[in-house]
């Protein structure tokens, strides 16, 4: 029996140093320690065995159990040191791999047209004022001296929501709305950017859409000299300080008298090309002195201010600063072109 016993012993002792994982080990023990494990039956034949011999023989089946479950705590903590080991191991980072890039996005050749004027605007301390897409005809048409039977509306035509609501044909409804915002008579010196919508072909020099800037100045004592200083000022600044400013008479419902304003053509410094037709002149923008009946309906005094006001194309301008000669490039979001600027 003590034989049998240290048999059993030592064949538990090498099954723990031969389990390679927890679960080995947990058969180990099983197999030896569980219920119906070897040393469970050998205390469970103690009936066998003479009754005198029984207290030294569950001595030592005592001693080798502790002595086995001993063991197996030891080798449960070394398993699982190893397996932690081995788990570090294998999450280390190597911080000296490079870096995955992170691709930089950059700005669209309008946006960086239009931050541009914003710039030369908000410098000599006019506000950007903004205002919704979707507008009503009053804000379009009717404040801006353009009645419901005008023919001038026929070169606006626009995209109708109903009767009274139209997508914007231009920012000035945005001009209107911060003049009968403000304080009757109240000096206002502003710009309104944005997207306006018109019925219109589809081509290289036609959109339904288009970014316009549109400027007013409305104080005591403006004249058509504010006017002409300010927006050659400007033009200076969008184009070179040795750009040539040309104004032409025009007419605008909402000004009078109204001014159409050419620079000297920027591909060939105004000796005539095929940009500039021959003529060595760019139409660039509209402008005029806000008419008094303008004034009138939104609640400012033509007798006590007056005003001039601008409006201008930011694609034609973004056409001629980086010599693009299709409109429909800003609109594609092709990479290729965008990515060149
Ligand atoms: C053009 C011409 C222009 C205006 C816009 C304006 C606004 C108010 C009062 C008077 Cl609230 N005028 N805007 C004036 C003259 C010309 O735009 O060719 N735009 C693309």
């Amino acid at each position: 029996m003590n034989e049998k016993i240290a048999r059993l012993r030592e064949a538990a002792k090498s099954a723990i140093d031969e389990a390679v994982d927890l679960n080995k080990l947990n058969e180990a023990r099983v197999k030896y320690l569980g219920k119906k494990g070897a040393f469970t039956a050998v205390l469970r034949s103690m009936g066998e065995i003479a009754a005198e011999d029984r207290p030294k023989v569950g001595k030592i089946v005592n001693e080798a159990k502790t002595e086995i479950e001993k063991l197996i705590v030891e080798a449960t903590q070394k398993l699982k040191a190893a397996a932690l080991a081995d788990k570090v191991a294998g999450e280390t980072i190597d911080v000296t791999l490079p870096g995955r890039k992170q691709p930089l996005g950059h700005y669209h050749p309008l946006t960086l047209t239009l931050d541009r004027i914003k710039k030369i605007f908000l410098n000599m301390g006019y506000s950007v004022e903004e205002g919704p897409e979707i507008e009503r005809d009053y804000f379009n048409f009717e404040a801006l001296n353009l009645p419901k039977d005008h023919p001038a509306r026929d070169m606006q035509d626009s995209f109708y929501i109903t009767e009274e609501i139209l997508m914007r044909t231009q920012t000035s409804p945005v001009q209107a709305r911060t003049m009968q915002s403000h304080e009757p008579n109240s000096p206002i010196r502003m710009i309104a950017p944005g997207r306006v919508y018109r019925r219109d072909d589809y081509d290289a020099t036609h959109s339904p859409m288009f970014t316009q800037v549109e400027g007013l100045v409305i104080d005591r004592g403006i004249s058509f000299a504010d006017l002409k200083g300010t927006l050659e000022t400007a033009l200076q600044q969008i184009f070179a300080a040795n750009v040539g400013v040309r104004f032409r008479p025009s007419f605008f419902p909402f000004t009078e008298p109204s001014t159409e304003v050419d620079i000297s053509c920027v591909m060939c410094h105004g000796k005539g090309c095929r940009v500039c037709k021959g003529t060595g002149w760019l139409e660039i923008l509209g402008a005029g002195m806000v008419h008094p009946h303008v004034l009138e309906m939104s609640g400012y005094d033509p007798k006590v201010v007056s005003g001039f006001a601008f409006g201008l194309g930011v694609e034609r301008i973004a056409m001629l600063s980086y010599g693009i000669d299709d409109l429909r490039l800003f609109y594609d979001n092709d990479v290729r072109f965008l990515r060149q600027f």
